[in-house]
């Protein structure tokens, strides 16, 4: 993405910003000129150069390499005074110079082009009148030969409001460019006249998303659909897209997360002479091919995909939009509510669930709307268990568009864990009915540890576990048996005493204690280590 910020915004919009300025030639009003002088100060701007070819570059979105360039007509009038194109292109169309112009900016431009390292494309806009000479792609072949440059890297762009009178001369003029090998691409996508119909009635090699659907892409929900819908467009009728007006690196971002191959804008270079042109080829590299293989499935295939993986998937599976709709579910989701997924499609779950499930899922699912990140839910429907994942969905923007949630059914599961929680009680029982407890004392008879019991507590500090043992000896017991124990400790011999447990229940156990010295090699007590166990069994034993 660090190639984005290589070629950095330089130019203003002249043509934009200048738009109610009256026409003007060389800074003074046509107005009250004669055709004929108007006429003749045109054929001169393009003839000595005036009029100049600008290059802007087209680049791969994801790699930032040079695809191509679009020559955009530029006149710098005397003084370095700009000429806005959108002031003086209507006069060459009105003047009949338009063609002179497309010729001489070919002249130039392929020229300095045609030796510069690389396969990149060259793309000149076409007025809709130059569509209506049916000679028009011979003149073109001869300017390009003449030129040098390779047929096959020349590409036309032509406006859809360009095809609307005299459509049939129009699209026999395209087809014969096509038959020759230039690539014909739709601009400014999306703004003209009926734009689908002009998909249908000619193969378009390009398709140029107009800059207004994509400059504030990434804060306006409604651009990014909109660019979304076009490029799956141009995916599933198999049309390389451009988006133009690309002026941030968000923009870029989003727009190759939505699949599109290619950008055109501020972000990657304005419109620039030709000597910059060259040093761009250099810095930018050239891909394989001005068109990069479509990685991203067509919309189509991605549905289908899609389907597949829903059905075959061993999880209930479903998504549901912002207003708790099921958008999509497959069979074992449906199964899990007792239903068809047919049944289920387009209800809320208010339509297929019933309390206390449905409080229970709305709560999950609301929260889940608000959360990034929502914990694994127990839900219970129609007696079995599930596990519900639910994710939060949101699109390249950050709009949260609905949620994602997988079902798994651990009935069976839980029934096991349902029998070792049993088991487990059975024998946390067992071990309290009949404990052996170890136990250790320092030198001057303190205990200082004591085993713990499967009913303890995990992580308990030692010396609560051993203040919990204390509690449980019988109150008659506890001081006689702390009386024998500290009048025991200098024979250093093995101790043994008896007395009296609490069992939860409120019975007593008679336990025995029993410790023995460990010794030092000259006989001093290190420690006493003892065993705690119950009589009746230590008896028996
Ligand atoms: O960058 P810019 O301000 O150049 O472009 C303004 C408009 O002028 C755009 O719609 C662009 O397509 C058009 N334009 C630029 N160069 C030419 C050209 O050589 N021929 C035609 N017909 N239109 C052009
Ligand atoms: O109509 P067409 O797409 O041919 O015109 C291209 C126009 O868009 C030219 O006027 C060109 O200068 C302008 N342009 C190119 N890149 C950008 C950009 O990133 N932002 C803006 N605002 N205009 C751009
Ligand atoms: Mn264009």
């Amino acid at each position: 993405m660090a190639i984005y910020g290589k070629q950095k915004a330089i130019a203003t919009n002249p043509a934009k910003a200048n738009r109610t300025v009256n026409f003007s030639v060389e800074g003074r009003s046509t107005r009250g000129f004669s055709n004929n002088y108007i006429k003749a100060r045109l054929k001169s701007a393009i003839s000595n150069g005036n009029i100049w070819p600008a290059f802007q570059p087209i680049v791969s979105i994801d790699s930032g390499h040079l695809a191509g360039f679009e020559i955009l007509a530029r006149w710098t009038a005397s003084g370095g005074r700009n000429i806005p194109p959108d002031h003086f292109i209507p006069l060459l169309e009105k003047h009949n110079l338009i063609d002179d112009l497309t010729k001489a900016l070919i002249r130039s431009s392929c020229a300095q082009a045609r030796d510069w390292p690389g396969t990149f494309f060259i793309a000149f806009n076409i007025s809709p009148c130059q569509l209506l000479h049916e000679e028009m792609p011979d003149w073109l072949m001869a300017e390009e030969v003449r030129a040098g440059f390779p047929l096959n890297r020349l590409q036309i762009e032509v406006t859809e409001g360009s095809l609307h009178s005299q459509e049939e001369t129009a699209y026999a003029t395209l087809r014969k460019l096509d038959s020759l090998g230039v690539k014909v691409s739709i601009d400014d996508f999306g703004t003209g006249y009926s734009s689908l119909a002009r998909l249908e009635a000619f193969p378009f090699r390009k398709l140029k998303i107009d800059a207004r659907f994509v400059r504030g892409l990434d804060r306006d929900a409604g651009k990014r659909r909109i660019a979304a819908a076009i490029i799956g467009l141009g995916q599933s009728l198999g049309i390389t897209v451009v988006a133009e007006g690309v002026e941030s690196e968000k923009e870029a971002s989003i727009l190759s997360d939505l699949g599109c191959p290619l950008g055109q804008g501020w972000l990657f270079g304005a419109g620039v002479p030709a000597h910059e042109a060259r040093e761009m080829v250099d810095g930018l590299g050239t891909p394989h091919t001005d068109t990069p293989p479509l990685l991203d499935a067509s919309p189509f295939q991605q549905l289908h995909q899609l389907r597949s993986l829903y059905q075959q998937s061993p999880a209930g599976l479903c998504f549901l939009d912002v207003n708790l709709r099921h958008v999509r579910v497959n069979d074992l989701f449906a199964k899990m509510l007792g239903a068809s997924s047919f049944q289920i499609t387009g209800k809320t779950i208010d339509e297929v669930l019933s309390d206390p499930t449905l409080d229970q899922l709305r709560e999950i699912l609301n929260a889940a709307l608000k959360n990034d990140h929502t914990p694994t839910q127990e839900v219970v429907i129609a007696e079995r268990d599930y596990q519900v994942f639910v994710q939060k969905v949101v699109d390249v923007g950050g709009d949260v568009i609905g949620l994602s949630l997988v079902t798994v059914d651990v009935t069976e599961q839980k029934h096991i864990i349902r029998k070792l929680h049993l088991s487990d009680a059975h024998f946390r029982h067992l071990a309290e009915v009949s404990p052996t407890i170890a136990w250790a004392a320092r030198p001057d008879g303190t205990v200082d540890y004591i085993s713990p019991l499967a009913t303890d507590i995990e992580g308990e500090a030692m010396q609560k576990r051993i203040d919990r043992w204390y509690s449980k000896m019988h109150t008659d017991d506890l001081a006689r048996v702390r009386a024998e124990w500290l009048a025991w400790l200098p024979s250093v011999r093995p101790f043994s005493t008896t007395f009296r447990m609490a069992q939860t229940g409120g019975n007593y156990l008679l336990m025995r204690s029993r410790a023995h010295p460990q010794l030092d090699e000259n006989g001093a007590v290190i420690r006493w280590n003892g065993m705690i166990s119950p009589l009746i069994v230590d008896e028996g034993a």
